[in-house]
Protein backbone atom coordinates (compact mmCIF):
# COMPACT_ATOMS: atom_id res chain seq x y z
CA UNK A 1 0.00 0.00 0.00
CA UNK A 2 1.50 3.19 -1.14
CA UNK A 3 2.39 5.60 2.09
CA UNK A 4 0.17 8.13 3.00
CA UNK A 5 2.36 9.89 6.34
CA UNK A 6 6.39 9.76 5.84
CA UNK A 7 8.35 9.15 9.44
CA UNK A 8 11.28 10.66 9.03
CA UNK A 9 14.04 11.16 11.95
CA UNK A 10 17.80 12.50 12.28
CA UNK A 11 19.42 9.82 13.60
CA UNK A 12 18.84 6.11 14.54
CA UNK A 13 19.43 7.06 18.08
CA UNK A 14 15.99 9.09 17.48
CA UNK A 15 13.99 5.87 16.68
CA UNK A 16 13.37 5.20 20.38
CA UNK A 17 11.08 8.36 20.48
CA UNK A 18 10.01 7.76 16.94
CA UNK A 19 8.85 4.06 17.12
CA UNK A 20 5.99 5.17 19.25
CA UNK A 21 4.44 7.56 16.50
CA UNK A 22 4.93 4.61 13.97
CA UNK A 23 3.58 1.80 17.31
CA UNK A 24 0.58 4.67 16.68
CA UNK A 25 0.15 5.03 12.92
CA UNK A 26 -0.09 1.04 12.71
CA UNK A 27 -3.16 1.14 15.47
CA UNK A 28 -4.74 3.85 13.11
CA UNK A 29 -3.83 1.40 10.12
CA UNK A 30 -2.04 4.60 8.42
CA UNK A 31 0.13 3.09 5.78
CA UNK A 32 3.45 5.03 6.68
CA UNK A 33 7.08 4.78 5.81
CA UNK A 34 9.93 5.36 8.36
CA UNK A 35 13.79 6.40 7.32
CA UNK A 36 16.05 8.01 8.67
CA UNK A 37 16.85 11.38 7.07
CA UNK A 38 19.04 13.99 8.71
CA UNK A 39 19.45 18.00 7.88
CA UNK A 40 23.27 18.05 8.73
CA UNK A 41 24.59 14.91 7.85
CA UNK A 42 22.78 13.42 4.53
CA UNK A 43 21.64 17.33 3.48
CA UNK A 44 20.89 15.95 -0.40
CA UNK A 45 18.67 12.80 0.49
CA UNK A 46 16.39 15.30 2.62
CA UNK A 47 15.99 17.75 -0.47
CA UNK A 48 15.32 14.22 -2.57
CA UNK A 49 13.03 13.34 0.27
CA UNK A 50 11.15 16.37 1.00
CA UNK A 51 11.40 17.90 -2.75
CA UNK A 52 9.99 14.25 -4.02
CA UNK A 53 7.30 13.19 -1.07
CA UNK A 54 3.76 14.66 -2.48
CA UNK A 55 5.07 13.14 -5.77
CA UNK A 56 5.64 9.54 -3.93
CA UNK A 57 2.13 10.18 -2.72
CA UNK A 58 2.85 10.75 0.96
CA UNK A 59 0.30 13.17 2.12
CA UNK A 60 1.87 14.05 5.92
CA UNK A 61 5.24 14.32 6.53
CA UNK A 62 6.30 13.65 10.68
CA UNK A 63 9.56 14.59 11.53
CA UNK A 64 11.66 13.94 14.60
CA UNK A 65 14.64 15.66 15.68
CA UNK A 66 16.61 16.82 18.34
CA UNK A 67 19.40 19.45 19.47
CA UNK A 68 19.77 21.55 16.52
CA UNK A 69 16.92 19.81 15.27
CA UNK A 70 16.56 21.61 11.72
CA UNK A 71 14.89 18.38 9.85
CA UNK A 72 11.27 19.38 9.92
CA UNK A 73 11.85 23.10 8.73
CA UNK A 74 14.34 22.20 6.37
CA UNK A 75 11.65 19.52 5.31
CA UNK A 76 8.87 22.11 5.73
CA UNK A 77 10.54 24.25 3.50
CA UNK A 78 10.84 21.63 0.36
CA UNK A 79 7.22 20.71 -0.44
CA UNK A 80 3.95 21.85 0.42
CA UNK A 81 3.10 19.19 2.38
CA UNK A 82 1.96 19.40 6.29
CA UNK A 83 4.72 18.70 8.27
CA UNK A 84 4.93 17.97 12.19
CA UNK A 85 7.43 18.17 14.16
CA UNK A 86 8.38 15.93 17.26
CA UNK A 87 11.20 17.33 19.46
CA UNK A 88 13.18 14.61 20.52
CA UNK A 89 14.66 15.36 23.95
CA UNK A 90 18.11 16.01 24.18
CA UNK A 91 20.84 14.90 26.88
CA UNK A 92 22.29 18.40 27.03
CA UNK A 93 18.95 20.44 27.14
CA UNK A 94 16.62 17.82 28.06
CA UNK A 95 14.81 19.13 25.01
CA UNK A 96 14.35 22.33 25.11
CA UNK A 97 17.13 23.19 22.24
CA UNK A 98 14.61 20.93 20.06
CA UNK A 99 11.19 22.15 21.38
CA UNK A 100 12.26 25.81 20.03
CA UNK A 101 14.50 25.44 17.03
CA UNK A 102 11.08 23.13 15.88
CA UNK A 103 9.02 25.69 16.89
CA UNK A 104 9.93 29.38 16.38
CA UNK A 105 9.77 29.54 12.78
CA UNK A 106 10.29 32.46 11.31
CA UNK A 107 6.50 33.30 9.30
CA UNK A 108 6.07 32.01 6.06
CA UNK A 109 6.93 28.27 6.53
CA UNK A 110 5.22 26.37 9.38
CA UNK A 111 6.14 23.03 11.33
CA UNK A 112 3.57 22.34 13.46
CA UNK A 113 5.20 21.50 16.66
CA UNK A 114 3.90 18.72 18.88
CA UNK A 115 4.98 18.21 22.88
CA UNK A 116 9.15 16.64 23.81
CA UNK A 117 9.32 12.92 23.30
CA UNK A 118 6.98 9.90 23.41
CA UNK A 119 3.38 12.45 24.17
CA UNK A 120 4.80 14.52 20.59
CA UNK A 121 5.59 11.18 19.00
CA UNK A 122 2.01 9.69 19.84
CA UNK A 123 0.17 12.83 18.82
CA UNK A 124 2.21 13.42 15.35
CA UNK A 125 0.34 10.05 14.10
CA UNK A 126 -2.99 11.06 15.68
CA UNK A 127 -3.10 14.85 13.96
CA UNK A 128 -1.69 12.91 11.04
CA UNK A 129 -4.65 10.64 10.79
CA UNK A 130 -6.85 13.91 11.74
CA UNK A 131 -5.68 15.62 8.84
CA UNK A 132 -6.04 12.48 6.52
CA UNK A 133 -9.89 12.29 7.93
CA UNK A 134 -11.47 14.36 5.71
CA UNK A 135 -10.45 12.02 2.33
CA UNK A 136 -10.14 8.55 4.18
CA UNK A 137 -12.84 7.71 5.80
CA UNK A 138 -11.48 4.38 7.58
CA UNK A 139 -8.56 6.47 9.42
CA UNK A 140 -11.42 8.53 10.66
CA UNK A 141 -13.33 5.49 11.92
CA UNK A 142 -9.95 4.24 13.22
CA UNK A 143 -9.57 7.86 14.79
CA UNK A 144 -13.05 7.60 16.34
CA UNK A 145 -11.73 3.93 17.76
CA UNK A 146 -9.28 4.97 19.69
CA UNK A 147 -10.52 7.98 21.42
CA UNK A 148 -13.62 5.51 22.40
CA UNK A 149 -11.29 2.91 23.65
CA UNK A 150 -8.85 5.78 25.50
CA UNK A 151 -12.48 7.15 26.98
CA UNK A 152 -13.49 4.10 28.06
CA UNK A 153 -9.89 3.26 29.44
CA UNK A 154 -10.35 5.65 31.95
CA UNK A 155 -13.43 4.88 33.04
CA UNK A 156 -13.07 1.14 33.74
CA UNK A 157 -9.95 2.35 35.98
CA UNK A 158 -10.98 4.79 38.88
CA UNK A 159 -8.38 4.91 41.52
CA UNK A 160 -8.71 3.05 44.41
CA UNK A 161 -11.84 3.84 46.63
CA UNK A 162 -13.29 6.00 43.79
CA UNK A 163 -16.80 4.60 43.15
C1 LIG B 1 20.00 15.15 15.61
O1 LIG B 1 21.04 15.00 16.51
C2 LIG B 1 19.21 13.90 15.69
O2 LIG B 1 17.89 14.18 15.42
C3 LIG B 1 19.43 13.39 17.09
O3 LIG B 1 18.33 13.66 17.94
C4 LIG B 1 20.64 14.18 17.56
C5 LIG B 1 21.76 13.29 18.01
O4 LIG B 1 22.08 12.41 16.96
P1 LIG B 1 23.14 11.23 17.18
O5 LIG B 1 24.43 11.88 17.53
O6 LIG B 1 22.58 10.35 18.27
O7 LIG B 1 23.18 10.50 15.86
O8 LIG B 1 20.48 15.37 14.31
Amino acid sequence: MVPLVGVIMGSSSDWETMQHCSRALEILMVPHETRVVSAHRTPDLLFEYAAGAEARGLRVIVAGAGGAAHLPGMAAAMTLLPVIGVPVRSKALSGMDSLLSIAQMPAGVPVGTMAIGRAGAVNAALLSAAILSAQHPEIREALAEYRRKQTQNVLDNPLPGEP
